[in-house]
């Protein structure tokens, strides 16, 4: 009775220390927040550009695709003044070197004209990243970028969809190239978080709560697409290869 009724008690601690809110204040949440800040913001300019080279692959969704892309830099803009409002500058030349593997693979598939693994990388990969890394951080936000980021996380939904319906009306010509293409860049997803995690944690972004919330918002989009559970399990494994 009397381990049980302590137990109780170590169970309610973890869970009230798992739910506050940070000092926003302090030093060590603005180190590691200049990090993290600079990460969705270069991700946001990166999303921008990668949104415009996308309308010039597909021409006949054009508008739709500028229209998406000016999105991100609303966003960026939104990002950029949660760091300012903190008094965080953010670390810019790290965020380039923590997307700069996928950027050039997609620079690559742009440049050989690989729609499909364009659209892996920019409308599933890292939309499923943002999605996934948004909704953890709102529960533990500021309130200046608690109600930011509430609004950018409907865009990025938009932004998964377009990706999602393309693919799901080409699956049956662009199955390999899709899975080819997740082999090569899903591991780079796995090591990006986990290359940002520490950080995370000290703005009380949980690792697992964010793997868990990315599996949830990649396997759903490839439901989506209209990959069969095997195919899924298969794909998803390539994170753990
Ligand atoms: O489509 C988008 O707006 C995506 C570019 C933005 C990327 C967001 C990347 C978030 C990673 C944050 C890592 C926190 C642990
Ligand atoms: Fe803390
Ligand atoms: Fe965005
Ligand atoms: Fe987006």
């Amino acid at each position: 009775m009397q381990a049980f009724a302590s137990n109780n008690l170590t169970v309610e601690k973890e869970e009230l220390s798992s739910n506050s809110l940070p000092d926003f204040t302090s030093e060590s949440y603005k180190d590691a927040y200049s990090r993290i800040n600079a990460v969705v913001i270069e991700g946001e300019q990166e999303a921008y550009s990668n949104f415009l080279d996308l309308a010039k692959l597909i021409p006949e969704h054009a508008d739709e695709l500028v229209r998406l892309g000016k999105m991100e830099k609303k966003h960026m803009n939104g990002f950029c003044a949660c760091g300012r409002n903190l008094a965080v500058k953010p670390d810019m030349p790290f965020a380039k070197t923590f997307f700069s593997k996928l950027h050039n693979n997609f620079l690559e598939a742009f440049k050989v004209g690989d729609t499909t693994t364009c659209l892996l990388i920019q409308c599933i990969l890292i939309e499923s990243f943002a999605i996934s890394a948004y909704h953890v951080y709102i529960r533990v936000a500021d309130p200046f970028a608690k109600r930011i980021t509430e609004g950018v996380v409907q865009d990025e939904y938009l932004h998964l969809n377009y990706g999602q319906e393309w693919l799901k009306a080409n699956l049956e010509t662009v199955k390999k190239d899709l899975m080819r293409a997740n082999k090569e860049n899903l591991p780079l997803i796995k090591s990006m978080l986990d290359e940002v995690s520490n950080d995370a944690e000290v703005l009380h972004m949980d690792k697992e709560e964010l793997m868990e919330e990315f599996m949830i918002a990649y396997q759903d989009s490839l439901l989506e697409i209209g990959l069969d559970n095997r195919e899924i399990a298969r794909m998803a494994l390539a994170a753990v290869i």
